[in-house]
């Protein structure tokens, strides 16, 4: 699916600014071509969460109204009009003018309707009706359950299997765009470099709605804007002598496709790629050849008032920061980013493993690991738990999306599941094939453990091309003894090493809570003092092992989540508050990680 740009045949309308919001009661009472009154003034694009200042309706779960109206100039009468949602979480129905226009269920990813024949000149009105529930069948998982409170009302509640705060609304921009009739629907880029990266071929797919007198031009244009290549879809496009997209060194080259009827051009657009390879050998990842080290985050798309909406000034910043000390890539966990994050990643040569929605796929998450100690690893997750067609769906809408982007390097299929369960192979087999069918680059692809997930009890790894490991020795496991935390963060990279010799192993989550300003001695729990020192003495164990390949640490910045005795108003694992101002660690991990190459440091 193609971002909305304008181009010489497109325009685009942001629909963003202040809308009207309001709780739906579910009495019936109100249509969706009516005037949404008695309404809240809310900011789109944002959570409605924070945005206001009344309990039951920041904590509300169901429905809710969202409605803007809009003009039409009869400038664009003729031209094809289609309104598109970057995201709107989790399920949307769409009116306009009072009438259904679509449905969307996922809350990450991008969705679009052909207005076409509904919109009119002058003014039209957008009412969008929104749920924030997830259960047993939704991505990511939610239990759901209903109760009555004491007036006979049903109350409806969600109960998160998963460690952040079930922020709703309308996440992403509100686009409506313009094509001609006849237009391009998709491209699908794959450079493919030779041995010595001396050429690279460009083939390019394009989807169209045309006639077939129509023809298709493809022109590659260099940073500087000059012409490299160009010819129709049937010529092979080859770049001499390319600048490669690099870690921390992006170079973007453009394909502007035209949709031509005779010298008319129907449609252009215009797409940004990098020409890059990526490729898992002898338990190494190689990015064009070379072996490359990860240094960096999990994250999260979260800030003060702006909820889990777009938040591009805190994009900026976060890149800015992480450049800053040494950091070169994140992981989207644990959803598709935005379209806006996944271009500024690959402006910044920020390098990206793009997660789905896949997180909470456990019967019951919490943060008891005793299973560990009793060996009791059998749940029911993959009877109890559907989530298999959300899967598939977030799988193919994510790829889908992010196909074209040089900065996406693996895709993580789901993060922390039970895979230590029966049935997880049965589960993850297919969803595995059909990403490796649906890429056209045929990236790396992994998915991440959780800890009861070991080399004795992990039943899904022979799928995955990176062993990705999400530990918490010294936190969740021997709390705050990190000398025993530090044997077994041995002890268990070696069984993974010896059980897949061939596969590099990295680390994508690895953290301790830590309130900012708490200090001790002793360097206890929740300190700065042992915030560094866990670090340190994780860092110790990844220098000994030559096929660990990265360190992503858990988290960039404090987040917010659901309440429980083991979170302290958010989840305090951040090197960052979450207003980014740095915890004690950030030093010590910048003066490493300014130090490690992002290429060969385990030569
Ligand atoms: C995890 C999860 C992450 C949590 C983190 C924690 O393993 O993947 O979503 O936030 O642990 O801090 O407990």
């Amino acid at each position: 699916m193609l971002y909305p740009i304008d181009t010489p045949t497109r325009t685009t309308k942001d629909l963003s600014g202040i809308w009207r919001f309001k709780v739906d009661d579910e009495k019936g009472d109100f249509t969706p071509d009516q005037v949404l009154t008695d309404s809240l003034s809310l900011a789109v694009p944002a959570s409605f969460n924070d945005q206001v200042s009344i309990d039951a309706i920041r904590n509300h779960v169901g429905y809710f109204w969202y409605q803007t109206d809009f003009q039409l100039p009869h400038l664009i009468a003729a031209e094809r009009k289609v309104l598109r949602f970057g995201s709107a979480t989790h399920e949307a129905w769409v009116y306009l003018n009072g009438q259904e226009i679509g449905h969307h269920k996922g809350g990450f990813t991008p969705f679009e309707m052909d207005i076409t024949d509904i919109a009119v000149a002058g003014n039209n009105r957008l009412t969008v009706r929104l749920s924030n529930m997830l259960d047993h069948t939704t991505l990511p998982v939610g239990n759901y359950s209903e109760t009555t409170d004491a007036h006979g009302r049903l109350v409806r509640q969600v109960d998160e299997n998963f460690d952040f705060y079930n922020y709703a609304g309308i996440h992403r921009p509100v686009i409506l765009y313009t094509t001609h009739k006849h237009y391009i629907d998709d491209i699908a880029i794959n450079p493919q470099l030779n041995e010595d990266f001396s050429k690279a071929q460009i083939n390019i797919a394009v989807k169209t709605h045309q006639l077939d007198q129509h023809q298709v031009l493809i022109e590659l244009f260099d940073e500087e804007d000059q012409l490299v290549a160009s010819g129709d879809l049937n010529e092979a496009l080859v770049i001499e002598n390319p600048q490669l997209w690099q870690p921390m060194k992006a170079y973007l080259y453009t394909a502007k496709v035209s949709l031509k009827d005779g010298s008319d051009i129907l449609d252009s657009y215009s797409e940004p790629f990098g020409i890059r390879s990526v490729e898992v050998k002898e338990g190494k990842f190689l990015i064009n050849g070379k072996p490359f080290y990860f240094k960096g985050f999990g994250k999260h798309e979260d800030t003060h008032i702006h909820g889990r909406g777009l938040d591009n000034a805190a994009n900026v910043l976060d890149i800015q920061l992480m450049k800053r000390i040494g950091a070169n890539s994140i992981r989207t966990s644990h959803y598709p980013y935005s379209e806006e994050m996944m271009r500024l990643c690959d402006r910044e040569g920020i390098v990206v493993i793009d997660e789905t929605t896949g997180v909470g796929i456990m019967e019951s998450f919490n943060f008891d690991v005793s299973i560990l100690e009793d060996g009791n690893f059998n749940d029911a997750t993959f009877t109890s738990l559907d989530t298999t067609a959300a899967h598939e769906q977030v799988i193919r809408e994510l790829i889908t999306r992010d196909k074209n982007h040089a900065c996406v390097v693996m895709w993580s299929i789901a993060n922390e599941a039970a895979t230590y369960s029966p049935g997880a192979l049965e589960y993850f087999t297919p969803l595995f094939e059909l990403a490796r069918e649906l890429d056209p680059q045929k990236r790396p692809l992994t998915l991440i453990h959780i800890m009861m997930s070991n080399p004795q009890t992990d039943l899904v790894s022979s799928l995955v091309d990176v062993i990705c490991l999400n530990r918490y020795y010294g936190w969740y496991v021997s709390h705050g003894d990190l000398d025993t935390a530090e044997a077994q963060t041995r002890g268990e990279l070696l069984a993974w090493q010896e059980k897949y010799p061939e596969k590099p192993i990295m680390y994508t989550e690895y953290g301790a809570d830590t309130v900012a300003g708490l200090h001790s001695m002793e360097a206890a729990p929740f300190t700065e003092e042992f915030q560094e020192d866990y670090y340190a003495m994780n860092h110790r164990v990844f220098d000994e092992f030559d096929n660990f390949v990265g360190e992503q640490l858990w988290n960039f910045a404090d987040f917010a989540t659901k309440i429980g005795i083991n979170r302290v108003q958010g989840n305090k694992k951040g090197i960052f508050t979450r207003d980014r101002q740095p915890k004690m660690t950030v030093r010590s991990i910048s003066e490493r990680w300014n130090h490690i190459p992002n290429f060969d440091y385990k030569a």
